[in-house]
């Protein structure tokens, strides 16, 4: 009974980067990608079939624990089983580390089980290296936003490559340049070339989403609605500064997702905004559910009728 288990985020590069250093440290590993709404039948199902018995140690890793997640393994994993992570909550458990904000500096997941792993296996090569490192901290700029303040593209770079290429093809071609580059974390030909057809893709996209913008009303803010369903941080983020005086907020209607997602880069808490409408987030930041309550305040630019045409749309695409 020496086998370790890592239930990881699958949406990712956070997620994908904790798989990563566990592949560094552990030889008889198993990985589960899931997301927090799949997490509590995954514990359930690995409990019932009495399979968690035969692993030495389980790791929750870049996974907010929702519904009844906490009681479950405090009832019968808490042996053996550590939480790290970086997502809000309001329950504390011994097994459990949740790190949002030290000073300013925002942790991820992979920066957390990074630290975690290095305390542990202090002799570890690998870990040590500097290109080790590099990697950890693009990842945890990226996954926290900081890279506007760092400068740090790779963890954006790394995100446009891991949409596009296979998880386990990419986590052993990773792994391969750890073992193998010292000093530091370089992105092959291929990779570039993957991300810079991206970075056109998204240039287009937020093109388009800008010529669409409608200005509306909502609530009692000034409010550009994208009704989009793609790369919503960069929709949000970069039409919220280009109208910043204008709009007070930009508002996407995303109608793949059925959700409403709020971006701000003005000084307006669109958590507490999103929360009264059945949603929440952070303070520039945040997202709704598509009711027939929200979709109301959008209507009539955006209602009923137009949510499923587009699915309709999108189907016979
Ligand atoms: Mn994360």
């Amino acid at each position: 009974m020496d086998r370790i288990l890592l239930i990881t985020h699958d949406a990712d590069m956070d997620g994908m980067g904790c798989a990563i250093l566990a592949n560094i440290i552990f030889d008889n590993l198993d990985v589960i990608y899931t997301n927090p709404d799949d997490l509590e039948s995954i514990l359930l199902d690995l409990i019932n079939s009495k399979k968690h018995l035969e692993y030495k140690e389980i790791f929750i890793t870049d996974l907010g624990l929702r519904n009844n997640c906490y009681e479950i393994i405090e009832s019968n994993l808490k042996d053996k089983l550590l939480h790290l992570d970086h997502h809000q909550t309001d329950k504390s458990y011994s097994w459990s580390t949740v790190l949002i904000d030290i000073n300013g500096f925002k942790p991820s997941a992979t920066s957390i089980f990074y630290d975690y792993l290095l305390d542990r296996f202090k002799d570890n090569e690998i870990l040590k290296k500097d290109s080790t490192s590099e990697l950890v901290e693009a990842i945890r700029s990226y996954d926290t936003y900081q890279f506007k303040q760092t400068g740090n593209m790779l963890g954006y770079k790394l995100t446009n490559v891991f949409v596009n290429i296979e998880r386990n093809e990419l986590l052993h071609s990773i792994l391969e340049r750890l073992y193998s580059n010292d000093t530091s974390f370089n992105l092959t030909d291929e990779e570039i070339k993957i991300s810079d057809r991206c970075d056109k893709e998204l240039e287009e996209y937020l093109d388009y989403c800008d010529k669409n913008l409608i200005r509306i009303k909502f609530l009692d803010y000034n409010v550009g609605l994208s009704i989009s369903n793609k790369y919503r941080s960069s929709v949000g983020n970069l039409l919220s500064e280009k109208y910043k005086d204008e709009l007070d907020f930009i508002l996407i209607a995303d109608y793949e997702r059925e959700s409403f997602s709020i971006r701000t880069v003005n000084d307006i808490n669109v958590g507490n905004i999103a929360a009264t409408l059945g949603g929440g987030g952070h303070d520039k930041a945040a997202g709704f559910p598509m009711n027939d309550e929200t979709l109301k305040l959008t209507s009539p630019y955006f209602d009923r009728n137009i949510l499923n045409k587009l699915k309709n749309e999108e189907k016979t695409n």
